[in-house]
C-alpha cells in the first residue's frame, strides 16, 4: 500500500522523531517529531517509576514506523500504533501513542497557526477551574497549608492528611513545604522507598479531619480528598457514607477500579461525589464505570490515556451518562502533557476540574511555558500549538536519575496498594 508512504518530498512528511530524557528535579520523557519543512511538535511520554520503558518502547518499536509519514494524519497513526502492535492497551503502550498523538496536534496546530485548542472546537469558557494542595501532619500544619494555597491564588483544594500511627503516608511531604506545594512521591534512589498504612486508623481519623477544615474555612470551598486505592469496597461505602456531611466536591481512588462491580456498593451507600482513572488508559478501562454511571469524575490523563485522541474518546462516553472530567495534573505529567490537557478542558463541554500542581523553576528551565494562571483559573495561552518550548541546553544538564514510586506495606508486612 502507497496510503502510508507519503511522498518524500512534501512538507509535512515527518522527517525526524527524537526521544529526550531529563530529570530537571524529576524525570521526564518527551517526544520531538519534526517535519521536512521543519516544523517542530512536542509529546509527552513521562510515566512516574517506569520511565525507560516507555523511551524505548518509542525509540525502539515507534520511531522507525513515523519516518516518512505525514503529520497531519494524527487518526490514521493512532490507529496504526492501537491496532498495529496488536498487544492492547496499557500505560507503556498508551503512554507512547500519547506523545505521538500530542506532538502531531502540536504539529497541526503550529502549521494552522493557532492554538490547539482552536482545532479542538475553541473554547467552551472563560478558564478552566483548577485545584490545588494542601496536607498537614497535624491540623494546624494541614490548615496553614490550605491557607498558603488559597494565597497562591486555588479556590478549590485537595486535603491530606498524616494518620496517627502511620509513619509515612501518601500525600504529605515529610516536611512542610514553603510556598509552593512541591511534594512528589517519587523518590531519587536505586530501589523505592517504603510507606505504611493502616486502614482503621485512616477510616477513624479522615471524617475528623474532613470535619475541622470544614468548620474552619466554612461551607464555599471546594474540598477534595485522595483515598489512593487503599480502600475495598465496603469500607470505601463506609468513608463515602462518614463523610457525607463535609461535602467533598470528590472522593478519588477510593478503591481500585480493577474491580468496576465493586463501585455498585459504594454508589448504593453513599452520594459522596467519586473520581477514578488516574492509571487507566483507555475508553474500553472506562466502559462499565460510565455506562453504569459508577463515577462523577474522569481523572486520566492526556499523557497516559493515548493523548488528546485518546482522552477525547473517554471525555465523549463520559458526556454520554452525565459524568465530568478532572484530569490528573501532578508534576510526573510534563509541562508537556499539563498543556495538551489545558486546550482539552477548554475545548470540551463536559470539564469538571483540572488538578494543577506548579512544576518547579528547575523543570520551567527545560520546558517554556505560555499558559496563564489568574483568578483560581488556568488558559493554555493563544501560541500557536501547544505553546510549549523545549531547551536542549538546559536539559543536559539534568541528566536521568533513577527514581521510584514507594511500595506500600501493612503493619505485618504484607504489600498493600500504594
Ligand atoms: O500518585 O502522580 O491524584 N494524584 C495522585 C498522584 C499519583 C502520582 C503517581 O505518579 O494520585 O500523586
Ligand atoms: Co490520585
Amino acid at each position: 500500500m502507497t496510503l502510508d508512504q507519503p511522498a518524500p518530498s512534501r512538507g509535512t512528511t515527518i522527517r525526524s522523531a527524537e526521544v529526550l530524557v531529563t530529570s530537571p528535579g524529576r524525570n521526564f520523557v518527551t517526544l520531538r517529531i519534526t517535519t521536512q519543512d521543519g516544523v517542530v511538535g512536542l509529546g509527552d511520554a513521562t510515566l512516574n517509576g517506569r520511565e525507560l520503558a516507555v523511551a524505548s518502547y518509542l525509540q525502539d518499536h515507534v520511531v522507525p514506523m513515523l519516518i516518512g509519514r505525514d503529520a497531519h494524519r494524527i487518526e490514521d497513526t493512532w490507529q496504526m500504533l492501537h491496532r498495529g502492535a496488536y498487544w492492547r492497551r496499557g500505560p507503556v503502550t498508551m503512554c507512547a501513542i500519547a506523545a505521538v498523538d500530542v506532538a502531531l496536534w502540536d504539529i497541526k496546530a503550529r502549521i494552522a497557526g493557532l492554538p490547539l485548542y482552536q482545532l479542538l472546537g475553541g473554547a467552551s469558557r472563560e478558564g478552566i477551574m483548577a485545584y490545588g494542595h494542601a496536607s498537614g501532619r497535624d491540623l494546624p500544619e494541614l490548615m496553614d497549608s490550605i491557607r498558603a494555597q488559597q494565597a497562591a491564588g486555588f479556590r478549590s483544594i485537595r486535603v491530606q492528611s498524616s494518620v496517627p500511627g502511620v509513619d509515612k503516608i501518601y500525600g504529605v511531604p515529610a516536611a512542610p513545604s514553603s510556598g509552593t506545594y512541591d511534594y512528589e512521591p517519587a523518590q531519587r534512589a536505586p530501589l523505592p522507598v517504603e510507606e505504611d498504612w493502616d486502614t482503621r486508623a485512616y477510616l477513624r481519623h479522615l471524617p475528623q479531619v474532613l470535619e475541622a477544615v470544614r468548620n474552619e474555612f466554612g461551607p464555599e470551598l471546594p474540598l477534595l480528598h485522595d483515598a489512593h486505592h487503599r480502600l475495598t469496597p465496603n469500607e470505601a461505602a463506609r468513608l463515602g457514607r462518614a463523610v457525607e456531611p463535609f461535602d467533598l466536591f470528590w472522593l478519588e481512588d477510593c478503591t481500585p477500579a480493577d474491580n468496576p462491580e465493586g463501585l455498585r456498593l459504594v454508589r448504593q451507600s453513599t452520594t459522596t461525589p467519586l473520581a477514578i482513572g488516574e492509571v487507566l488508559t483507555s475508553v474500553w478501562d472506562y466502559r462499565q464505570l460510565l455506562s453504569e454511571q459508577l463515577i462523577d469524575y474522569v481523572r486520566s490523563s492526556v499523557t497516559h490515556a493515548g493523548g488528546i485522541t485518546g482522552l477525547r474518546r473517554i471525555v465523549d462516553l463520559a458526556a454520554l451518562h452525565q459524568v465530568r472530567t478532572g484530569f490528573h495534573g501532578p508534576t510526573d505529567i510534563s509541562p508537556v502533557g499539563m498543556a495538551a490537557a489545558l486546550h482539552l478542558d477548554l475545548a470540551i463541554h463536559n470539564l469538571g476540574i483540572q488538578e494543577y500542581m506548579q512544576h518547579s523553576a528547575l523543570t520551567g528551565e527545560v520546558f517554556g511555558q505560555s499558559f496563564r494562571w489568574s483568578g483560581g483559573l488556568l488558559h493554555p495561552g493563544e501560541e500557536p500549538g501547544l505553546g510549549v518550548t523545549y531547551d536542549d541546553d538546559a536539559a543536559a544538564r539534568h541528566p536521568y536519575s533513577p527514581a521510584y514510586l514507594p511500595l506500600n506495606r501493612l503493619k505485618d508486612g504484607t504489600i498493600h496498594d500504594w
